[in-house]
């Protein structure tokens, strides 16, 4: 496949909404002991039952290591297509590429650089060569000729798109020292504009409390419809999760989208305070260099980490009361969609939540081969 000069704005290429409709979906099998509590078992049979939950609306392909395939294989359905590439952790969305398509239905891919979350500074493990060639392997995998940036760290997570011109993304993430430290905010956002062919980038000061990633974005906000958005809630004014879904707020009524739209903001609050138990840290084996699962740490539980597929929406239960309550918002605002809830506590012990270990291929017209 070609690696492409030039930029997907000079091209014509940009990034559509996740909600439009899709070609399949892509996640990695998780096995690393010191992120996953077990050596991954409780996080495998979790993401084997979203795989399946997504495949019954829309293709699944499994990336998983030579030393899990055998074990993958046997745990998957056999509709879940499963393909051996190497990777250091499975969060898919944030060093998959970014897929783009132009107006006659062509897709190609971004290569970013990934250094898990932050680099030597604040990054989450190390090393992580295998999960920045990733993006490379699946571009050659999907068969589409792909842009490389051969400096600039981006994940997947930390932006959301409306498909019509518009990128929020948080200042806590994309403006961190670990990641384009040396760059402005000027420069960054010309990138995101350059890349994703937006007209708008609407900035959020912070992510998700305590969500690990620098504040990836897809944890606190998304984008339901153009001009249509879920936010991450709580009327807990003792939470300090409180001023930041207030702030975020404030921003998003000031702010409007490339059309000249404001925004329609629905909540989604957040479920009771979730914390690490003592007998699922000792399941995690300390490495060091890798972030550590100490009992008693708040994880960052969010609805709002959920998956759009076609006809259906793969969003995260907690067990608890507010886990009805994110339903009926969420089938309120996709009257067409199923809802469906997957529990997603051994997910979120390894520090993120559904959207983040899935991406999702757009339908496209890309010539077969
Ligand atoms: O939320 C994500 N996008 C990934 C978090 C990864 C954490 C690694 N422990």
């Amino acid at each position: 496949m070609i690696r492409l000069s030039g930029t997907p704005k000079e091209d014509g290429f940009y990034m559509p909404g996740e909600f439009e409709p899709h070609a399949g979906c892509l996640m990695i099998w998780p096995e690393r002991p010191d992120n996953w509590r077990l050596g991954g078992k409780p996080a495998q049979k979790s993401y084997a039952k979203v795989a399946e939950a997504i495949a019954d609306f829309e293709p699944v392909t499994m990336l998983v290591s030579e030393k899990q395939y055998q074990n993958a294989r046997s745990m998957l359905q056999s509709r879940i297509r499963v393909v051996e590439m190497s990777n250091n952790d499975a969060w898919i969305r944030d060093y998959g590429p970014s897929f783009l398509l132009n107006k006659q239905g062509t897709m190609r891919g971004i290569d970013w650089r990934f250094n898990a979350w932050g680099g030597l500074l604040d990054g989450l493990y190390f090393p992580w060569e295998k999960d920045d060639q990733m993006a490379v392997k699946i571009c050659e995998l999907e068969e589409i000729d792909y842009y490389s940036l051969p400096d600039f760290i981006l994940e997947g997570c930390s932006i959301h798109v409306d498909g019509e011109g518009t990128l929020v993304t948080t200042e806590e993430c994309l403006l961190s020292e670990g990641r384009n430290g040396q760059l402005s905010k000027a420069a960054i956002e010309a990138t995101l504009k350059d890349y994703f062919n937006v007209q708008k980038v609407i900035w959020l000061k912070h992510g998700f409390y305590l969500d690990e990633t620098n504040g990836h974005v897809d944890n606190i906000f998304n984008f339901v419809a153009p001009g249509v958005a879920v936010l991450a809630w709580t009327d807990d004014k003792s939470d300090p999760q409180y001023a930041i879904s207030r702030e975020c707020l404030s921003i998003l009524e000031r702010e409007k989208d490339a059309k000249g739209r404001h925004i329609q903001v629905h909540k989604l609050v957040t479920p009771k305070q979730v914390h690490i138990t003592q007998e699922e840290s000792e399941g995690v084996e300390a490495i060091n260099g890798t972030f550590p699962r100490q009992p008693g740490d708040r994880l960052a539980a969010s609805y709002v980490n959920y998956y759009t597929a076609d006809g259906a929406i793969i969003f995260p239960l907690f067990d608890d009361p507010m886990d009805d309550a994110a339903r009926e918002v969420l089938a309120s605002l996709y009257p067409d969609r199923q809802i469906v809830g997957m529990q997603a506590r051994e997910i979120l012990l390894g520090g993120g939540n559904i959207h983040c270990i899935t991406q999702h291929i757009p339908k496209h017209q890309n010539p077969a081969r």
